[in-house]
């Protein structure tokens, strides 16, 4: 008998199922992130990440065009497991002639088209995108939607405008919705002289991108995201997540997490059934932050797994939209790329073989002695059999090192 007809019987001691685990994951959809293959940068010819996040690291091959982001993607993306979507930010337009000529309050969804056509080929479930308020101009003294200036503030209006005009078309192009995610950097780095001003105008900035007639709602779902601080940016974040949250009840949107963005000691795998009560999505940023929000490669660890099992022992994969969000500079950029997206398909399908029913049963009934043992006895399941052939049945298999590293010598270190 191979291993994994043994693991299976393991399992089914432990009244799990693997074969079930197996098909329910691969039908998850995950949105990967385009922007761990060239340092967050995009194509608008931008030298430096801003708005208080950072890339560290200078590996070799960093894509610098849309041909090389699309190879290093073709690439790469054949070695992930599972359902994929393609998470594109509005500094990845294809402009063209028009580089140059043309500002982000002007993007079409021509400057995506491209990007279509290539998720289509490469056979990806959609594209999920986010408006760009960062690395750029006009940031004015750090703020955007925020901003007291009006001309500023109206720019980054009509720059969420028109990412909802493209975010409707790209899921029109895949007959299912794209999830567009706001972010905006705005914050102050010493202790303000307002804090209610910022707010009151990041809110109405909010209202007149989302109240915007020009895109077709049953294509797109809105999430805002929150965070605690960045780099720069310590004193005062308008976004934070008391904002954020009551912004997205009362306008009917959804939040989105980022597992950096909340004081250290608190998780989002926590946060995660509490808003499965009050909302029908809520969207992650599934990050590792490393005593601040570094945005590490996202390993197989606790909290991963702790995401990943409030997902599905609460049969909420089609409530929460997973997004992935790191950026490694300082290795291969592919491998960390792969291996971030490995590690959420792990955690996901670990969730799916642990004795849930059970679990829960043991809880409901007080039985926390039971719940302890449970616990621990499903660490010791043979579970990297089950991933082994979850990838085999994908024609994967565990060895994408071999092949990334063989196109970083070929491909990457001549860039
Ligand atoms: C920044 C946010 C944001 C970005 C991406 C590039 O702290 O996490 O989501 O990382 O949009
Ligand atoms: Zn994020």
């Amino acid at each position: 008998m191979n291993r994994f007809e043994e693991a299976k019987k393991i399992y089914a001691e432990l009244g799990v199922d693997v074969e079930e685990a197996i098909k329910r994951v691969q039908q998850i959809p995950v949105s990967i992130h385009c922007w761990q293959g060239d340092d967050v940068l995009g194509f608008e010819g931008a030298k430096n990440l801003e708005g208080g996040i950072q890339t560290t690291g200078n590996y070799l091959g960093r894509a610098r065009n849309p041909e090389e982001l699309m190879a290093d993607i073709r690439k790469c993306f054949a070695y992930m497991p599972g359902k994929k979507r393609l998470n594109l930010h509005a500094c990845y337009a294809i402009l063209g002639d028009e580089l140059g000529k043309l500002d982000r309050d002007a993007y079409r969804y021509d400057h995506f088209k491209p990007w279509v056509d290539f998720a289509k080929e490469i056979g990806l479930d959609g594209i999920d995108f986010n408006p760009t308020f960062f690395s750029h101009p006009k940031v004015k003294d750090g703020l955007t939607l925020s901003s007291p200036d009006e001309e500023i503030r109206r720019f980054w209006i009509e720059h969420g405008k028109r990412s909802l005009e493209i975010a409707s078309e790209l899921g029109k192009a895949f007959g299912k919705p794209c999830f567009v995610n706001i972010w905006v950097p705005d914050g102050l780095k010493d202790i303000p002289g307002d804090r209610l001003g910022p707010r009151l105008r990041l809110k109405d900035s909010l209202d007149q991108i989302i109240d915007h007639p020009g895109y077709d709602r049953k294509y797109v779902i809105i999430g805002v995201e929150s965070k605690v601080f960045g780099i720069g940016v310590e004193s005062y974040t308008v976004g934070n997540s008391e904002f954020y949250q009551n912004y997205a009840a009362k306008k009917g949107v959804c939040c989105l997490m980022d597992m950096g963005h909340y004081h250290p000691t608190e998780v989002v795998s926590d946060k995660i059934p509490s808003l499965l009560c009050f909302y029908d999505h809520l969207a992650l940023h599934v990050s590792r932050p490393v005593r601040w929000d570094s945005d590490h490669v996202i390993v197989f660890e606790d909290e991963l797994k702790e995401v990943a099992k409030e997902i599905i022992r609460n049969n909420a994969e089609g409530k929460v939209i997973i997004g992935l969000d790191y950026f490694d500079a300082s290795i291969n950029r592919l491998i960390a790329w792969t291996t971030g997206v490995h590690s959420m398909q792990k955690a996901l399908l670990y969730a799916a073989t642990l004795p849930n029913d059970e679990m829960k049963k043991a809880q409901d009934e007080g039985d926390f002695t039971k719940l302890i043992y449970l616990q621990e006895r499903a660490k010791m399941a043979p579970f990297s059999d089950v991933y082994e052939e979850y990838l085999r049945r994908q024609g994967l298999e565990l060895d994408y090192y071999t092949p990334l590293k063989k196109y970083e010598q070929e491909v990457l270190s001549k860039r």
